[in-house]
């Protein structure tokens, strides 16, 4: 169940799980694999939260951190492992669509006496025992600085930055349409409060690393287009990344520059991965529901902006991928 904000019921709801956030001592929380700002910036906005006021929290997470939000504060302090002599209050699980994404890590779960999920994305199936759920915000961060509203309590620089990193990255640096007033309302608090945006936009969007460069360029070479130009495409092999000693995170964006195509429709990055199976992101400019059409292939995401991950080798994925998007565009 969805939560419009604003509306009593929200009210409620954020006023309920702040008075649980309240009362704890223990938290701990967890995001979806392979943390994008928001779901790094939320987590880390909690743990500040918790340590300016007295409490302990733990932000479990398992991948390497791409290096454009590796440097918030904290950082530092994530965690694979649970202490096993800790009596855990609070769990909060940011920023995560499904179960099935999360595999065992839902386990840990177990842990809390109470469990919390705030999410944003379409079609979230709530998993906490208290879920505040909101498809209209730009973020996580958003639904959680809704949340710290309601205890009254101050909020830190580290907390404010990390806020900041999950709405400007989830926001495209607020030019998307989930820009909202709200949005730039928490925002607008946050500078209030002394945050500084331009060395947070130069390290988020103006820092990169030459392996990544080299990638992007790779990527950029093999860009083809189909149906007249509304489709482009370009794919990544495994052998690219070991070659040029870079990783999966620094190909990030590849897809942004294909999708800045005069008069494309739709965008598509293929990339293999170990286990014999292709990792495919879309972009669309509008027209064209790419969510739908990940869905096709058990993905997810958003409306103009989704992606799946398939069985197979890439070529012939890459064909039937064409093919299908292409009757699509056509249809
Ligand atoms: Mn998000």
């Amino acid at each position: 169940m969805y939560f419009k904000w604003p509306s009593p019921e929200y009210d409620e709801q954020a006023a309920a799980i702040a008075r649980m956030l309240d009362q704890a001592k223990n938290v701990f929380c967890i995001a979806h694999p392979f943390s994008d700002g928001d779901a790094l910036g939320s987590q880390l906005a909690l743990y500040h939260f918790c340590k300016a006021h007295q409490k302990n929290c733990w932000c479990l997470s398992f991948d390497p951190l791409p290096e454009q939000i590796s440097w918030l504060e904290g950082s530092d302090r994530l965690v694979s492992e649970l202490p096993a002599d800790v009596d855990f209050d609070l769990a909060f699980l940011m920023e995560t669509t499904d179960s099935r994404r999360m595999g065992d890590r839902v386990s840990f779960f177990e842990r809390a006496k109470t469990t919390v999920h705030l999410d944003h994305h379409v079609e979230v199936i709530g998993l906490g025992k208290i879920n505040l759920l909101d498809d209209k915000a730009s973020s996580t961060c958003e639904i959680l600085y809704n949340v710290f509203e309601k205890t009254g309590k101050s909020l830190s620089q580290a907390c404010c930055a990390a806020l900041y990193v999950g709405i400007m990255t989830d926001t495209g640096n607020f030019r998307y349409n989930n820009s909202t007033p709200r949005a730039h309302d928490i925002v607008a608090r946050l500078i209030e409060n002394g945050l500084t945006v331009d060395e947070i936009y130069k390290k988020v969007y103006e820092t990169t690393n030459y392996n990544s460069v080299i990638i992007h360029g790779l990527a950029m070479s093999r860009t083809a287009q189909h149906c007249g130009g509304k489709l482009v495409t370009s794919w990544l092999k495994l052998d690219d990344f070991s070659r040029i000693g870079a990783t999966e995170v620094d190909a990030d964006g590849c897809i942004r520059h294909l999708s800045c195509i005069k008069g494309i429709e739709v965008a598509i990055l293929f990339k293999e991965v170990e286990g014999n199976k292709v990792k495919i992101s879309f972009r669309s400019t509008g027209k064209i529901d790419v969510m739908e059409i990940s869905r096709r292939m058990h993905g997810g995401g958003h409306r103009l902006a989704a992606g799946a991950q398939v069985d197979g080798e890439l070529e012939p994925v890459m064909q039937q991928i064409i093919t299908m998007v292409s009757s699509v565009l056509e249809s």
